[in-house]
């Protein structure tokens, strides 16, 4: 069904590129996905692809750009994965890497380079940044207790721990979080906890971290924030987050694991250790630049020239706006900084959450079966970017996004004009024509270039989706114009001036249209160019200002090639039956175990009963207490607080000591609500 071809007329130098002074020079990266999984519709919007649209903009735009991303492989992530499927974590790795490189392909994502963060260059520059971050003093020490199972001969992180859970006696509870009662756990609490690795009776033990000093750091992590938020651009949600953890105190941060599937650390007394994920990921993205070029220090260690554009998904972004700058500003360098934080929401699918045990979703392979160009599923997905809040893929509306807008405003608009001049009339040459001299040309010309001017305003600001609304209004805009001036045979046989007029003022909105879906479709734009005979489209800094193709002679053309077909609305049905969704018999996540969905219920209705929240609800407001009213209040408060952590992805001790605090206004709450309903 593949309409595009994707042999495209704009290719790139194999030169890396590299800033140059006095030129706008733009660094991009999108999150490292982990090796551990195979990435679905919202993995592939949340990162890679939302830098890709910036990165072609950025290109197209003539700036120096570089786009480096590649796979987070170390941590304990990646060694659960190689156990459960019984390889080496090294394996494990080789494999998921190749997944993830052939999607990304697959989606015509463009990258200098997807590398990987298993590189003898990672561990060069991840123990050059600790050395100098340790030399500055900013590295503490302190011991904590630790399970330690003496026969695999390893700490347990949390999640190798299982037991019973403190909190509802749940005999599976996971070590770090209960799957019965929900809460959060330390794996030391848990009550009989055995290791998941071979059953047996851990044993606690001591064990001395190192910490990255954030106490000492927050007044001039505060001042990158004040600075680069408001010049940078930072989304609202960024920004939020980010004072938050200000807000509540930095505390110093753990960056060691006794693990060995990491870069070890290089410090007497911890070589046994290695770098905990979330010191040493980051790091993936100079490492993965000094793998493309021995002059990755003039991208990464030039803040007076290189702009930062980082995209990620929400949850990311403390690790990105306070871990990661921190560590650089230890070491004392000049780093290039987060300039521009790009964040995303979640993307759902159909109205439920994308799961691969529940073949619910659609991954990235699925993409390629179901034979639908790639242009189609990029187009879907700018346009329904989590960009604000959640957004939500459903097929429904993939099938009529491709119907209604790309085939009957963009292909329809494309096709009629290169069809016209291919037409046996013109013979595929567009005739010389006067440029903007009637008065609908003129208005033509003013509205495009008024869209043009927005567009290019959108992009720079990162306004992906909102970039793709005003191309599809030029598009819709061409189409308007067409209409309205009745190009067709007999307007070619009555008044052959004013056809060809018409017609170059078509073709060179066609030809913009190339350049101004370039970052979202770039295999849509390399066929509008060659039907066009064009070459590479750049912006041009007015519409007004002159065509950018024929005008004072005549212009050859390509052949026509459909952009885009119709997928019949039928398909709708097979795909829900195959991907999943809702179904006339109900949504497929009701597939789950019955036994699963019963005690969810009833924990949930058991949750209920005792919430002092909802009990306070339905009471009469004229008997409820001042004390009952502020520890409401409390409960609002501590429950937003916890909120934010777990979205911050804290860590779990500080999570658990919050949600305990939360329990206990909670639990004072119900005592209230219980006197007050017994007629204290
Ligand atoms: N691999 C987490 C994630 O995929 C992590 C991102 C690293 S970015 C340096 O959500
Ligand atoms: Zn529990």
């Amino acid at each position: 069904m593949s309409t595009t071809k994707r042999a495209t007329p704009f290719v790139r130098s194999k030169a890396v590129p590299l800033p140059v002074p006095g030129q706008r020079n733009v660094l991009v990266t999108s999150a490292l996905p982990y090796v551990n999984n195979e990435p679905h519709l919202g993995n592939i919007i949340g990162c890679v692809l939302s830098a890709d649209a910036y990165a072609r903009f950025a290109r197209l735009r003539g700036y120096n750009t570089l786009y480096v991303c590649g796979t987070d492989e170390y941590g304990t992530a990646t060694e659960t994965k190689a156990l459960e499927e019984g390889v080496s974590c090294q394996a494990l790795c080789d494999k998921y890497h190749a997944l993830h490189k052939s999607i990304y392909e697959l989606f015509e994502i463009d990258f200098d380079l997807f590398g990987r963060t298993t590189t003898p260059q990672q561990t060069t520059i991840a123990q050059d940044i600790f050395n100098k971050v340790e030399a500055n003093g900013f590295v503490t020490r302190d011991t904590l207790t630790q399970l330690y199972c003496e026969t695999c001969q390893r700490f347990l992180a949390d999640r190798y721990v299982e037991g019973t859970c403190p909190h509802c006696k749940f005999t599976d509870a996971r070590g770090d979080q209960c799957d019965a009662c929900q809460k959060l756990l330390n794996a030391a609490d848990l009550i009989q906890p055995r290791c998941k690795l071979d059953g047996s009776k851990p044993v606690t033990r001591e064990t001395t971290h190192l910490f990255l000093d954030l106490p000492k750091l927050t007044p001039e992590l505060t001042e990158f924030v004040d600075t680069k938020s408001a010049l940078g651009k930072w989304s609202a949600n960024s920004i939020a987050i980010t004072r938050g953890w200000l807000k509540e105190g930095l505390k110093p941060r753990c960056i060691t694991r006794d693990l060995k599937w990491g870069t070890p650390v290089p410090l007497e007394g911890f070589t046994d250790k290695v770098f905990y994920v979330w010191f040493d990921a980051p790091i993936g993205y100079p490492s993965i630049t000094a793998n493309l070029t021995p002059e990755w220090e003039r991208w990464w260690k030039n803040p007076k020239d290189v702009q930062l554009y980082q995209f990620m998904g929400k949850d990311n972004i403390p690790f990105h706006t306070v871990i990661f700058p921190s560590s650089l500003l230890a070491t004392r360098e000049d780093w290039t900084l987060l300039h521009h934080v790009s964040t995303t929401e979640y993307l759902n699918y159909e109205g439920g959450k994308f799961s691969k045990s529940r073949k619910t979703g659609v991954f990235g392979s699925n993409v390629r079966d179901t034979g639908i160009p790639v242009s189609v599923w990029r187009y879907y997905l700018f346009a329904n970017r989590p960009e604000t809040s959640d957004s939500d893929f459903s097929w429904k509306d993939f099938i009529a996004r491709n119907n209604n807008e790309l085939l009957n405003n963009l292909g329809n608009f494309v096709n009629r004009v290169v069809k016209f001049v291919a037409s046996p009339k013109y013979a595929s040459v567009l005739p010389a024509f006067e440029w903007a001299v009637h008065s609908v040309d003129i208005q033509l010309v003013a509205d495009i270039d008024a869209l043009l001017t927005q567009y290019l305003d959108a992009l720079e600001n990162v306004k992906i989706r909102h970039g793709l609304q005003l191309a599809m209004a030029v598009s819709a805009r061409g189409n308007q114009y067409l209409q309205d001036n009745k190009l067709d045979n007999a307007l070619h046989a009555a008044d052959p001036k004013r056809c060809a007029q018409v017609l170059g003022h078509a073709a060179n909105v066609a030809y913009l249209l190339a350049a101004l879906f370039y970052p979202y479709m770039p295999a849509t734009a390399a066929s509008i160019a060659r039907q066009l005979n064009a070459p590479q489209p750049k912006y041009p800094a007015s519409f007004a200002a002159g065509p950018l193709l024929a005008a004072e002679s005549s212009h050859a053309i390509g052949k026509p090639e459909y952009l885009f077909k119709r997928i019949d609305e039928k398909l709708e049905g097979e795909f829900r039956a195959k991907y999943g969704g809702q179904t006339a018999g109900g949504n497929s996540a009701d597939a789950a175990p019955a036994v699963d969905k019963k005690a969810a219920k009833k924990a949930a209705a058991a949750k209920k009963a005792a919430d002092p929240v909802k009990l306070l609800e339905k009471m009469d407001p004229a008997k409820i207490t001042p004390a009952a009213r502020e520890l409401q209040a409390k409960v609002a408060a501590q429950g937003e607080k916890v909120k934010t952590l777990k979205t911050a992805k804290a860590d779990a001790t500080t999570v658990a000591n919050e949600v305990d605090v939360l329990l206990k206004f909670k639990a004072d709450l119900l005592a209230e609500v219980q006197a007050i309903a017994g007629g204290k």
